[in-house]
């Protein structure tokens, strides 16, 4: 990582060197042109563009497997709650920055209102269906909230063994309530807690309850004791909530931040083992399409493992359950909490002294734990060099490379054009002339070429995400279908719990449940699938624009050798493009929606219900053995009408969000692609694109006037040597690092 640091600066001196030799041209010498211009002004934006970009790794796995302990013995020191319970709770991520600041996100008002709104949806109560605004800030609302809390809780705790989340949900907001409000406001607000307020972050990220109210967090720390070599300021480490949340919405928010990262890093506690909630959760990454990513660290409890033998057939166990799920997978075995308490040894109590030190007795566990930490950091190593090199530096160097041998081509070109003898001069001139009317022809010839790639492009785009969100059989839109219809509603269940008679709390459960398990559905299946999906069409507009580039890289400078030797060695990376533009696809966040008509007409049908009630009631016949049929009816009825309301919604959604993803992310990446070809191609013609009228002025200079512009740009010319001379360096100190990382790891494996 110091070489990452060290790769960042030389960037930053070499696009500086670069800036200014071209401002110094355009002061003394004629030779300026648009050209110049357009470099000066790519060498003034690179340093930004590098230290922008952040390769981000994320820190997953199951409740109490060990994520936030793993973290903080990465940053060595205890930055993140951890302990017994459930305790991180929402994605804490952690960068390099000068001083330590813990930065919370707060919710709007707005968006807590809105959530607790979908969750009481279908509850009939008579306050809240006179305000059609829930607001917490309202003593009434909370109190309403209150009764509505008791009367769930009371009886519907653990239901099929699980609190349902909207229960929680409730409970979160008005536990907490008096102490948020100090905080929360009508915007989202940014909590700045710095140096000695650090820690209190933790009362957020760290408590399930007050974790509702945030929407972001990040925390900045200062290098400290933390290990240069590993981490540096261009890396984000998050810290994810366990995956097996029962609320949909978490696992949502930990998949998002996943397909966005670089490196996962998927923590296995090595006293339970693999979990089914591991597996669900990884066959989900796998239908992302992101498992590649992914290195398993199996968190050894050292006190646990009678000897070295047992924790390892744990691992065998770990590793065999784990083959259907991808081939070459890397796993490590270690205890991250005997590396933290290594690391921050003067600061443990005297019971965690101890604890290292009965660890400590058995050698061959703590040995295999260290061999493996250090091949995990080997490996961590390299692999956040690899996207680095590939996704931040490689391409800025190359290209202040091609900026480098440009303006000394330009200069060569310019030296000929100088010469005492004049015939030299008008040789030079002519040639010049010829190869810039056929660098103008190419680039005609590209540029018709390029925008035909773009049509086609747009319509294969087009073609794909009609048959992926319309036409085929098993799209997007039949999965939800059939998911739909064979939902069953299980009114039985609610009959067997004597909720059936009590009909508004009997749909209001009926709702929920159809809403929780749509949304998980929505989650596990669909979102995965999508994400998929964006990434096959990446992959494929990636090639395309690949192969044409590479057809103009062997054909054309090979067939005209007048246009030199180019140096077009590196392919189109199209995530370093994306990372480079901050384009991004739209989020899929579809919801269960519900008009206001559903509700009423799901009333209605229970105020006939009651109706009926009253008139078995004046009748005097036995009320008991009617009513329980008739509500399952009614149940029944209302039920079938919101499954066909959400799918109604769904595929409006489904339509809103082709749309978007078409023409707000595919059509933008298919001309950021064009572009880049383009650029990449025309750029080579660039120093030809000379202004001719300009040069026969020059020509006809005095003699002594051009020997001192040539004189000059000789001068130049060797400045610029040097700069080239600096960009092989950088590219061998990189590629050094790289031969470094592999002998750590051959030798330890
Ligand atoms: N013996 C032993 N205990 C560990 C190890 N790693 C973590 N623990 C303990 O396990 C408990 C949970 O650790 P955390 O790091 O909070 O786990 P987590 O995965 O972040 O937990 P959640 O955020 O609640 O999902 C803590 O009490 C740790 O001290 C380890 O390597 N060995
Ligand atoms: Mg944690």
């Amino acid at each position: 990582m110091e070489q990452e640091s060290k790769l960042s600066k030389d960037i930053s001196k070499i696009s500086s060197s670069l800036f200014q030799i071209i401002q110094k041209i355009k002061k003394n010498t004629e030779f300026y042109d648009d050209t110049c211009r357009k470099w000066g002004k790519t060498c003034s934006e690179i340093p930004s563009q590098v230290n922008d970009d952040l390769i981000k790794v994320a820190v997953t796995g199951a409740v109490k497997s060990g994520k936030s302990t793993f973290v903080n013995s990465i940053f060595k020191s205890d930055f993140l709650k951890r302990g017994a319970g459930v305790v991180t709770s929402v994605i804490t991520k952690i960068r390099i920055k000068e001083r330590l600041k813990a930065k919370l996100l707060l919710k709007s008002w707005d968006e807590i209102n809105l959530e607790i709104e979908e969750a009481l949806l279908f509850f009939d109560d008579h306050y809240l269906s006179k305000h059609t605004n829930f607001d917490l800030r309202r003593n009434k609302d909370r109190e309403c909230l209150k009764t509505i809390y008791d009367k769930l809780l009371d009886e519907t705790s653990f239901f099929e063994n699980q609190i349902r989340p909207q229960v929680i949900l409730f409970n979160n907001v008005l536990k907490n309530y008096e102490f948020c409000k100090n905080f929360v406001k009508s915007q989202d607000t940014l909590l700045e807690l710095k140096n000695g307020r650090f820690d209190e972050h933790k009362v957020f990220t760290g408590d399930p309850s007050k974790a509702f109210f945030i929407k972001d967090v990040i925390l900045e720390v200062n290098y400290g004791t933390i290990d240069k070599n590993l981490i540096n300021n261009n890396i984000e480490i998050a810290d994810c909530q366990g995956i097996d949340s029962t609320d949909s919405t978490q696992l949502s928010k930990v998949l998002q931040y996943l397909e966005s990262s670089n490196m996962i890093i998927y923590l296995i506690g090595s006293r339970v083992g693999l979990r089914g909630a591991d597996i669900k959760f990884l066959s989900i990454i796998d239908r992302m399409g992101i498992s590649d990513n992914v290195a398993f660290v199996v968190n050894c409890d050292l006190s646990e493992h009678e000897s070295l033998n047992d924790l390892v057939s744990i691992g065998e166990k770990i590793e065999q359950e784990l083959l259907s799920f991808n081939n070459g997978l890397k796993f490590y075995y270690f205890s991250s909490l005997y590396n933290l308490f290594n690391q921050i040894k003067p600061n443990l109590i005297t019971r965690d002294k101890k604890r290292i030190k009965a660890w400590e007795s058995d050698q061959a566990i703590v040995k295999y734990s260290n061999g493996n930490t250090q091949r995990f950091f080997a490996d961590f190593k390299n692999r956040i060099n690899k996207d680095k090199v590939n996704l931040v530096f490689a391409n800025p160097m190359q290209r202040l490379q091609i900026i480098a041998k440009g303006l000394q081509k330009k200069i060569e070109l310019f030296t000929d054009l100088f010469s005492d003898d004049d015939n030299n001069a008008d040789n030079a001139l002519k040639e010049l002339k010829e190869t810039q009317s056929l660098a103008l022809r190419f680039q005609k010839l590209i540029e018709n070429s390029i925008q035909g790639l773009s049509q086609d492009l747009k319509k294969e785009v087009d073609s794909q995400i009609d048959n992926y969100f319309i036409h085929e059989k098993n799209s997007i839109i039949d999965n939800l279908i059939s998911f739909i219809n064979n939902y069953s509603v299980g009114i039985k269940r609610f009959e067997e719990q004597g909720l059936i008679s009590d009909f508004p709390k009997a749909l209001y459960f009926v709702f929920q449940d159809f809403k929780k398990e749509f949304d998980s559905f929505l989650v596990e299946k669909v979102t995965p699938e999508l994400v998929r999906f964006v990434k096959d069409q990446e992959k494929n507009l990636e090639n395309h624009a690949n192969s044409l580039y590479c057809s103009y890289k062997t054909d054309l400078f090979n067939l005209y050798s007048q246009f030199g030797k180019r140096s077009m060695d590196l392919s189109i990376g199209l995530q370093a493009i994306k990372k480079r533009l901050k384009i991004k696809p739209p989020s899929a966040n579809f919801k269960t929606r519900y008009s206001a008509r559903i509700k009423v007409s799901s009333f209605a049908g229970f105020g006939i219900h009651s109706l009926l009630l009253c008139i078995i009631k004046a009748l005097k016949k036995e009320p008991k053995f009617i009513m329980i049929p008739l509500s399952t009816l009614v149940l029944k009825k209302v039920s079938s009408q919101f499954k066909k309301e959400v799918l109604k919604s769904i595929k409006l959604q489904i339509n809103v969000y082709s749309k978007k993803i078409r023409e707000e992310y595919f059509y933008l990446l298919i001309r950021a692609l064009s572009q880049i070809v383009n650029e990449k191609i025309i750029e080579q013609f660039q120093i030809y694109s000379v202004e001719i009228d300009k040069i026969e002025s020059i020509i006809k200079k005095e003699q002594s006037e051009k020997s001192e512009q040539k004189a000059f740009l000789g001068l130049v010319y060797e400045e610029i040597e040097g700069v080239l001379q600096r960009i092989n360096q950088s590219n061998c100190h990189l590629k050094e690092s790289f031969f470094e990382d592999h002998q750590v790891r051959n030798q330890d494996m």
